[in-house]
């Protein structure tokens, strides 16, 4: 019985372990990413819809230089992946232009620059 106890407890501290192992390996990595954001429901779009993916640790839109700083776990995502998940909100990701399904789906008012190149 005390081995089926310690074996348990065993049990139940092995994830938290892993958890603590998981956390200590994880590199931060911090991007800019040239968007085509508009206005600020844009920003609140980009920010919110990139704090759901995973491993993204922070996304922040400067709205006037149109540069996204996104901080994401290495382990978790790449970049290559964010800037699919950018381009599929309907909004250019650098040389990655917006996919044109979810940008004629945005707001009229948000689709003023997405989709053209800006010098
Ligand atoms: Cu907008």
């Amino acid at each position: 019985m005390k081995q089926l106890t310690v074996f348990i407890l065993g049990l139940l501290f092995l994830p938290l372990g892993l958890l603590a192992q998981t956390t200590e390996n994880q590199e931060v990595a911090d991007i800019k990413v040239k968007t085509t954001a508009v206005c600020g429901m844009c920003k609140g779009r980009i920010e919110s819809n990139l704090g759901t993916q995973k491993g993204v640790v922070s996304a922040k839109l400067d709205l006037p230089t149109n540069i996204i700083s996104i901080q994401y776990k290495t382990t978790e995502v790449t970049k290559e992946v964010l800037l699919a998940f950018i381009s599929n909100m309907g909004y250019a990701a650098d040389d990655i232009p917006a996919n044109q399904v979810s940008y004629d789906k945005l707001p009229k008012c948000c689709q003023i620059n997405s989709g053209v190149k800006m010098e």
